[in-house]
Order: C-alpha cells, then structure tokens, then sequence
C-alpha cells in the first residue's frame, strides 16, 4: 500500500476502513455544519461526506483528519513516529560501510529523487474550467464557522505561491474569508512564507489554491518548512511518489493534478481588505485586521468536485492531528540541530504556540537554558511562549509526570527564565500584538555543578524484587 493518491481514493479508503459517514439530508454550511461536526470531533466519531449542502450542488468533506487512527491512514503508517521515522533516516544519512548499507542508502537516495513535483499535461483538475464572470465562488458549500464569523471562509486550501526573487514554490494553508463572487481575503500571518512572497512584489502576486487534495499533499500545506523548501516535495518524499502538477489556465503557476478544485487569481501590492472576525484554533475569535485581497481569475474543478473543510475553535479540534503530525515529523530536523533533545511534547490545549515541553541530555550547568533559547531561535517554534525543560528519563507525553516534576524540582527563583521576542500572529494575551514574554522553566535535576544542594535519588524498587513480585503474582491471588 502507499498514500491515497488524491481525495477520492483517500475516501474510499476512509469508507472501507469504517472511517467515515456519508449525511444525505440537507444541511446549512452556516453554522448547523460546525454543530455536527463539533459533536462528531469531540467524540472520536468518523469523518464526515455532506452531499446535500444547502444552496450548493458540490459535496462537503470534514474531519478527515479528526482523530489519530485517520491521521495514520493518511500516511499509510503503524504511527506518526513511524513517519517521523522516515524523515530521520535520510536526514541521518552517514557515509554508507559496505555493500548492504550502500544499497541501502541507494534507496534513500532514490526516495529523495522521487520526491521533486513532476509537471504532467493535464489533470482531472482541469475537467470543469471557469473564466471571468462565470466564476462565483458561491457555487461553493463554504461554511460560516462560528456565529460572529464576519462571512463564510474557505479552511482547509493549499495556497501556492513563488517566490519572485529566488522563483521557489511555497504552499501554506491559509484562511480566506469570502468577500465577494469573486474576492477572498488572504490571511498570511506575518510570520509566514507566502506572506513574505507577497511583500517581495512591487506589484502583482500570482496565486493559486489547491481544493481537495490527497491527505499527503493537503497535510504538506500546513508543513513549517523553511521558505526555500516547496511543501510539494515534501508531500512527494511522504507519499513515495511525486506530486503531479499542471499548469494553470490564466496564471503562471502550477497546481497539482489531483485537486478537487483550484482558484487561480492574483494580489497585488496595496490592495487590502478588513479580514476577520474569525473563531480561530487559540480558541477566541480574532479580530478585525487588513490583509490581501486575491482576486480570482478562474475556477477549475474535477466533475462533481467534492469541496474540503475543517473548523477550528478551542482545542482540540480536527487540526489538532495536523499539528501533531508535524510535531512528530520534524523531531528528527530539531535533533538534527538541537542533539541533546531526546523528545518533544505541544500539547493540543496549548494551540501549539503556547507550550512545549522538552526533554534533553542534560551535561553542563545552564543546558535547559541553552535549549529554551534554541527552541525561541528554531522555525516557528521560535513563537513559543512557554518551554518546560525535564529530564532524558521523563515522557513529555505524560502531563501528570511533567507537571510532577515541575513541581518537585524547580526553585521558581532560580529556575525560571523570564525573557521577551516574537510571538503568534493569533496570540492575544500580550500587551502588544506580535510581542512579549516568554518563560523557560527548568524541571530538570540540578546540582553542585550548579550550586545546588546534592539531588536526592529518586525512589525506584529494585528489578530483583519486581522480577520476583512478578513470578509470585498469581500467588498472592490479588
Ligand atoms: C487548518 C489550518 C488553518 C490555518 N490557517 C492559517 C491562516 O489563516 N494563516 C496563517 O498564516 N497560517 C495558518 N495556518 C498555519 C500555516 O498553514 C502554517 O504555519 C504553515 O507552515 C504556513 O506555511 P508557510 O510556512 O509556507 O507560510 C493554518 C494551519 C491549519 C492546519
Ligand atoms: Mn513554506
């Protein structure tokens, strides 16, 4: 087995793994879809197929991505480190000894070659294509998420962008609030790669966004790649076989092959829109700030295109697999330039900019230190407002631990880091937007080497008596 290669297969995959339910009675993509969904996220439920949206004739996919299980399907993988795995392998790449390992490495060599886009000359995407007046994107079953949403906004595309310096392919996934037949705002927070394509103009902006998409490629969208690094390659070296792209019908750009559907149109410099409100995934919603206008200069669609959507609000929610599919995904990168991390931990309640607990090979006085300053210096993990440091030995994964050790080793005298730098877009605690504090919090054991006390052990029984209590146990008739 491999990936779904686009949105249908990926359906009906979905539907033989008992995964997803199909709605035929009508439903209203203003609000009552967000209801159902909510209920069916929060319960672990299936994904969801509407194929009777009010005022739309296309069918309405959401919560693809809802649970663990699905997001695993996706990859075609036993778990999400099991794909982390696979970016470790040939981010690890040593100098092959002997026949076996250069065959090997062969392999990996060939995986990296097989993951560059390929152009074809033509795709299902291109069935239906709509120019100039005809387009309206009121043919859609976009939804209205949350009841002071200020309109209905597109969630889940892939927006591509060049670059027009260096002329590489950035894809974001990035909201789009409708504000006409055939306006969206384009919500490129400042931190972000298209938004830095965006400024890199003086005038005008081609763009195009991808619509339904196998779960690979949909997923690579939302991907913290470094801006020279296209997200298509990366979906190509996950799914072990390149992504597709044809180019587009009235701008100079190329979108993959398997979209359900594509909007092509352009910004330009200036051009600027009031986006927002927005129930947004920090859980409140975010206000009313200008952004890109992107005018849509075509529509084009497979036959029956089926319309992807996802709501956001307060965690958890659908996203918040995609955010653990990349927080296991990058562990490897972060290794690679952070080796003393041995594990990593965002939790969904911290809407992943919020929190993340780290744990490390602690081997000189002021390590957790270091590593705090390294996360505030890493991608996007540089918006994280707070880092918990623990030990080698402790599961950032297990909160109750986590939280056990913070409060059995830290001195918040000594141990916490009080500093400032960026922050989310999204963030609305600090004072100013963009910027505040952040706090480092050091769990980790300490020592003379740090003018501490000695540590005291921590209590363990011995393996002898567990060895022992294990042999007995049916003895004791417990
Ligand atoms: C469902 C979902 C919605 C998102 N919406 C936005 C958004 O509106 N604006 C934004 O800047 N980032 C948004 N993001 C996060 C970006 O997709 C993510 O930061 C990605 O790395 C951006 O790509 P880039 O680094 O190439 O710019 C969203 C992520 C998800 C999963
Ligand atoms: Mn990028």
């Amino acid at each position: 087995m491999a990936p779904p290669r686009d949105l249908r297969a990926w359906i009906a995959l979905l539907e033989r793994e008992g995964e997803l339910k199909r709605i035929s009675v009508e439903v209203d993509p203003h609000l009552e879809i967000t209801e159902i969904n909510d209920r069916t996220v929060r319960s672990g439920g299936p994904a969801l197929l509407f194929e009777n949206v009010r005022g739309s004739e296309h069918t309405l996919l959401i919560n693809q991505f809802g649970t663990e299980r699905r997001m695993c399907l996706a990859f075609d993988a036993a778990s999400l480190d099991e794909v982390g795995a696979r970016m470790g392998d040939v981010l690890e790449m040593q100098p092959p000894q002997g026949l076996v390992a250069k065959v090997k490495s062969l392999a990996k060599l060939k995986s990296i070659a097989d993951s560059m886009p390929k152009s074809v000359r033509s795709g299902r995407a291109q069935e239906v294509v709509l120019t100039g007046d005809d387009v309206d994107l009121g043919r859609l079953p976009i939804q209205t998420c949350w009841p002071d949403d200020a309109a209905p906004f597109i969630t889940l595309p892939a927006v591509i962008t060049r670059d027009p310096r260096a002329g590489t392919r950035n894809v974001g996934m990035y909201r789009m609030q409708v504000l006409g037949r055939r306006d969206t705002a384009m919500h490129w927070q400042i931190h972000k790669d298209g938004r830095m394509d965006y400024l890199a103009t003086d005038g005008r902006l081609d763009v195009a966004v991808a619509l339904g998409l196998d779960p690979v490629s949909a997923y690579a969208a939302s991907a913290p790649l470094p801006k020279h690094v296209d997200e298509f390659m990366l979906a190509g070296f996950l799914k072990g076989e390149p992504v597709e792209l044809v180019r587009c019908k009235t701008v100079d750009l190329e979108v993959p092959a398997n979209a359900e559907i594509v909007l092509e149109g352009y910004v330009e410099q200036g051009d600027l829109a009031p986006e927002g409100p927005f129930g947004d995934h920090t859980g409140y919603y975010t206000g009313v700030e200008p952004f890109p206008v992107f005018h849509v200069t075509a529509m084009t669609m497979r036959k029956d295109a089926i319309y992807p959507s996802i709501v956001v609000g307060k965690p958890p929610q659908e996203d918040a697999w995609l955010g653990k599919a990349t927080e296991r995904i990058f562990l490897p990168a972060i290794k690679m330039s952070v080796p003393e991390i041995v594990d990593y931990d965002l939790p969904v309640a911290g809407a992943f900019h919020n929190c993340a607990i780290v744990s490390i090979r602690k081997r000189f006085p002021g390590h957790a230190q270091k590593v705090m300053h390294a996360i505030w210096g890493l991608g996007l993990l540089s918006l994280t407002k707070s880092v918990v440091v623990v030990d080698e030995w402790v599961d950032v994964h297990d909160y109750e631990d986590v939280f056990f050790r913070v409060g059995a080793n830290v001195d918040p005298k000594r141990d916490l880091l009080l500093t400032e730098g960026p922050l989310d877009h999204l963030d609305h605690a600090p004072t100013r937007q963009f910027y505040g504090g952040k706090i480092g919090i050091d769990a980790t054991h300490k020592g003379p080497q740090e003018g501490t006390r000695e540590w005291p052990p921590e209590i363990r029984m011995t393996d002898e008596i567990r060895g022992l209590v294990d042999r007995r146990w049916a003895e004791y008739g417990l």
